[in-house]
């Protein structure tokens, strides 16, 4: 299919039949007869009914919010969490007005289907009195996000949560983007999605649906338009269509400050309910945790004086400095959280000195761009013959038309055979930029002789991830594609099966791997028995984040896994470089073969 070729229904949802999405969402709004918001703690002291009530008045009080992300694999250790964080920060006279709570990724499956599943480093709840027994341990907001919308569980998960006294749900961007290992049902995900939505919308209190734009498409965009535009379609799905309220998080990828700033007033202008939560720019994060916090400071300064000058209801999110390690330690969140707190005082004056006019400027590009962006994919979907007054239909089609042919058919960016996507951005996002950088300052660090040899080897690498990240493995692609290694692209969120299907089909080399969920080892020797299953033997290089939670783990935190690895016979990379050492000695090697000197 040519990237500007127009969609066909026939190609996108080539099912003879699909569900009946009034059926599905007549199903959701029953459910909400016998499930409903649950007391909690939150709810009680704060005297309201819900979080964007509380949002709404702590807006009318010009309060700047805070939110800290939490989610360890113990329920125990998750529960002393979510009471000490509240406390040590109350007793230095500081607030905490929500809590993230990250599920562990095999949360997503249905309960009967979770055991022998992979699990992840998050939080696993057995019961659906868990959620509760979480909720309860402070009075802070709680928001159950990653794994409860988008999955398989989707109706499961909201339903507890909503129990729990959660009325902030989801993270609708995780239905775009995510898949889970050995799933390829989007039919059901789609239909558990769509009923999870139509319950929430019918409680009779407000529900905030979360949407976490780094989590779904805004990803992958180039243009910050189309991220925009992505906002607009969900907006349209979840309020127009399921007459529920949706509000926005963007974040992790906005390392420039004006962007930052502008995004912020883009999702601001139309939105119909607060922000959640603005995420801490983690992509900026290094290794060593003195300048993490230049980083810390230079991000919650622009989010401070976002919402003190444009208040939109986000709570800012101070990430600790150990994030790009580890999962974060309880007195890690809390110092996170003395340092925003610290710098929400000192920062009190500093509005004042900023010109907010540029960003309002953007903002309005942005704005502009995203309706184009939302106009062109509705009438590109209505064209190919999809029902954009569906949200079963919009949420399917969407999802596998995916982000790159969205941005390459409807970006609101002028035609420019030369851009990525063949446009150039209205807003250029950054992720895209510092990835390319980064790999021409790798190439850069090559000896030309082992960089001329690579080159003359004529190999080939299949390249794939694991999970949704990556952009380790878009690193890889720009190193190797510099080298001119030929790439046999296995995709994202591959499984081991489909993962040796390509690497012998494309005629791979060695296959070039990339991992952050906590699943190195376990995905290794899966990976390795489908390769002997096909009596494919490569070399298989394996970088991002190597760790696992042991099965007989008493701290229920993850340990390296690097050694492991190696002895199962992968080689186990922390930095690029350590492939491509390797691959000049797999390059010499071949010219030896070929008789070279
Ligand atoms: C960006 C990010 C995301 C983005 C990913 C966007 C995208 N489309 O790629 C989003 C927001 C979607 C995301 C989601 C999640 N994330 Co995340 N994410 C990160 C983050 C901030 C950066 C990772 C990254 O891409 N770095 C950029 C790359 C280029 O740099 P690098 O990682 O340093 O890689 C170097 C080497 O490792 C090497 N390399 C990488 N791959 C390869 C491959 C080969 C072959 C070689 C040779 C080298 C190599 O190259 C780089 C340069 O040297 C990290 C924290 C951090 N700061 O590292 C967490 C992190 C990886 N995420 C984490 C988690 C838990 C998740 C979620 C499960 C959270 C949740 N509950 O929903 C989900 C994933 C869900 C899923 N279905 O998979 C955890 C993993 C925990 C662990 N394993 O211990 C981390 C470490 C955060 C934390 N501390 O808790 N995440």
């Amino acid at each position: 299919m040519g990237a500007f070729e127009p969609l066909k229904r026939s190609a996108i949802l080539p099912e003879p039949e699909l569900p009946d999405a009034a059926a599905l969402m007549a199903e959701g709004r029953k459910l909400a007869k016998t499930v409903a918001v649950g007391p909690s703690p939150f709810l009680e002291a704060n005297g309201v009914a819900c979080e964007i009530a509380y949002k709404e008045r702590r807006v009318a009080e010009g309060a700047v919010m805070l939110h800290a992300q939490i989610g360890y694999r113990s329920l125990e250790k998750s529960r002393r969490a979510y009471g000490e964080i509240h406390q040590r920060l109350a007793a230095a006279h500081y607030g905490l007005d929500r809590y993230g709570i990250c599920l562990d990724w095999s949360m997503g499956y249905a309960p009967a289907d979770r055991p022998g599943m992979p699990r992840g480093t998050g939080l696993i709840l057995d019961e659906p009195e868990d959620f509760a027994r979480l909720t309860s341990e402070a009075p802070v907001a709680s928001h159950f996000g990653d794994f409860v919308l988008g999955t398989p569980a989707a109706l499961h998960n909201t339903a507890a949560s909503l129990a729990a006294g959660s009325t902030a749900i989801g993270n609708l961007g995780q239905y775009f983007t995510f898949r889970m290992p050995h799933w390829n049902d989007d039919v059901t995900t789609t239909a558990e999605t769509l009923k999870a939505l139509a319950l929430a919308a019918a409680q009779p209190v407000d529900i905030l649906i979360h949407s976490n734009l780094d989590d779904g498409f805004a990803a992958v965009f180039h243009d910050l338009a189309c991220s925009l535009g992505a906002v607009l379609l969900e907006r349209h799905i979840v309020e127009d269509l399921i007459g529920g309220r949706i509000g926005h998080c963007y974040g992790h990828m906005f390392s420039d400050p004006l962007a930052r700033l502008a995004f912020q007033r883009a999702l601001a202008r139309g939105a119909e309910a607060p922000g959640t939560m603005v995420y801490g720019n983690t992509t900026a994060f290094v290794a060593d945790e003195a300048e993490n916090y230049a980083s810390l400071a230079s991000y919650l300064l622009v989010d401070i004086i976002a919402q003190r000058t444009l208040p939109s209801g986000h709570a800012i999110n101070p990430v600790p400095v150990t994030e790009a390690k580890r999962i974060p330690e309880i007195d890690e969140i809390v110092d996170a959280h003395l340092f925003a707190n610290r710098l929400v005082e000192k920062a009190g004056g500093l509005g004042r000195l900023v010109d907010t006019e540029v960003a309002e400027a953007t903002a309005t590009r942005l704005v502009e761009g995203g309706e184009r962006f939302k106009e062109r994919v509705l009438a590109g979907l209505a064209e190919a013959g999809i029902d954009v007054a569906n949200p079963f239909e919009m949420l399917l089609g969407l999802r596998r038309v995916g982000a790159r042919r969205l941005e390459e058919l409807f970006g609101p960016g002028r035609a420019d055979a030369a851009r990525p996507r063949g446009r150039a951005p209205v807003v250029q996002a950054t992720t895209f930029v510092e990835l390319q950088e980064n790999a021409a300052q790798h190439l850069a660090a090559i000896d030309e002789a082992a960089r001329g040899a690579i080159a003359a080897a004529d190999l080939a690498a299949c390249v794939a991830t694991t999970d949704v990240h990556e952009y380790g493995k878009i690193l890889v692609e720009n190193v190797l594609g510099g080298l001119g290694v030929r790439m046999i692209d296995a995709g994202v969120s591959t499984d081991p099966d489909v993962l040796a299907d390509k690497a012998l089909s494309g005629g791979a080399d060695f296959i070039a791997l990339s991992t952050y969920n906590g699943v190195a080892l376990d995905y290794l020797r899966r990976l390795h028995g489908e390769m002997e299953a096909r009596g494919l033997r490569l070399p298989v290089f394996i970088g991002g984040k190597l760790n696992q939670i042991p099965d007989d783990s008493n701290t229920s935190l993850p340990v390296d896994v690097s050694a492991e690895l190696e002895a199962a016979g992968a080689v186990a990379c922390g930095q690029i470089g350590d492939m491509l050492e390797h691959l000049a000695r797999m390059a010499a090697d071949r010219d030896r073969g070929r008789g070279g000197a």
